[in-house]
């Protein structure tokens, strides 16, 4: 392993996002929209980030390491928030689990569908429910203009669309929002350094050497989005250092709550730490969902925060 690039080669060297100015303008509208007086009194404004980053080896990209995480969390995140009156920000893995289709089956889109006697598709009764209750829960969320979703792939991709959304989201203040809860690469392999075609075989064992990804959330808390309140996720095996790594990313990168979670258990625990307290939150039967007891928690937290720096809680 070689040393972390600066912030400053690796954003200079990525490949350019494609698409960077329709991205940005449609950040620009949809942060003006939500932060508008009339829209229910200035929103807050969250972005989820969601799913894990791929780390490519060719610049043609034909072998990439990958990061574990499916893209639930932040969907489920996703659709408490919306329904605790965000607008979010979703961005997310291509191919990762979307809001609103959690419980629709994953394996196949053709079991939704009967076809009758007439030939006619219809969805299959035993679907009938699940699928009218996500289509109008989803309909509802991009027609009130709440949604947006801005899809990356790549750690190039994804460190590139953080930047352009916390650089936008700064200008509604506190009342802006991260929730990362993407599963971000630590090592990579710089683009000019990359191979640019498929790395043939016949040369023998393969031997790389990654760099470490840049550390931007301190860029994010300091620079990009000074006042915003930031949620960031630790994912560890170990849990003998869970909470020590959490209470580390607490201090060194100036968070506002780290969410602590463990492989072996992230679906049914995760504990919030805090500057002031450390407190963990559990799944307490099947059905419930998680992420809608953090998003309560959060919220609530982030109310707090806007009080804070408002000095006043008028404006939350
Ligand atoms: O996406 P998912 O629901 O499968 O998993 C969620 C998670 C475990 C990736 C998330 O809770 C998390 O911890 N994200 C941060 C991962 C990290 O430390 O890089």
């Amino acid at each position: 392993m070689v040393a972390a690039e600066d912030p400053e080669s690796f954003f200079a060297t990525a490949p350019p996002l494609r698409d960077a100015d329709a991205v940005s303008a449609r950040l620009r509208d949809f942060i003006a929209r939500n932060s508008h007086p009339s829209a229910a009194s200035g929103r807050r404004i969250v972005c989820v980030t969601s799913g894990g980053t791929t780390v490519p080896l060719e610049q043609r990209c034909v072998r990439y390491i990958d990061n574990f995480s499916s893209g639930h969390r932040g969907a489920a995140s996703t659709e408490y928030f919306l329904k605790a009156g965000y607008a979010v920000i979703f961005v997310h893995r291509r191919g990762s689990c979307q809001p609103y289709c959690r419980f629709l089956p994953d394996d196949s889109f053709l079991k939704f569908f009967d076809v009758d006697a007439e030939s006619k598709v219809q969805v299959a009764e035993s679907h009938a429910t699940m699928v009218k209750k996500a289509i109008g829960d989803y309909c509802k969320a991009m027609e009130g203009g709440s949604l947006l979703k801005l899809a990356f792939s790549t750690i190039f991709e994804y460190l590139q669309l953080l930047k352009m959304v916390a650089t936008s989201i700064s200008s509604v203040g506190p009342r802006g929002m991260f929730y990362l809860a993407a599963a971000v690469s630590d090592f990579y392999v710089p683009w000019d350094r990359m191979a640019k075609h498929k790395i043939q075989s016949a040369g023998g064992p393969l031997d790389m050497r990654l760099s470490q990804v840049p550390k931007m959330l301190s860029l994010l808390r300091n620079q990009w989005a000074p006042l915003a309140f930031c949620i960031s996720f630790k994912l560890e095996t170990d849990s003998g250092i869970l909470v020590q790594k959490a209470d580390m990313a607490l201090n060194k990168y100036n968070m506002n709550i780290v969410v602590a979670n463990l492989l072996a258990t992230y679906k049914q625990e995760v504990v919030i730490v805090t500057e002031k307290e450390r407190s963990t939150i559990r799944k307490i039967n099947r059905d419930e969902d998680l992420e809608e007891q953090m998003v309560e928690i959060l919220s609530q937290n982030h109310s707090k925060y806007i009080c804070g720096i408002t000095n006043g809680c008028n404006q939350s």
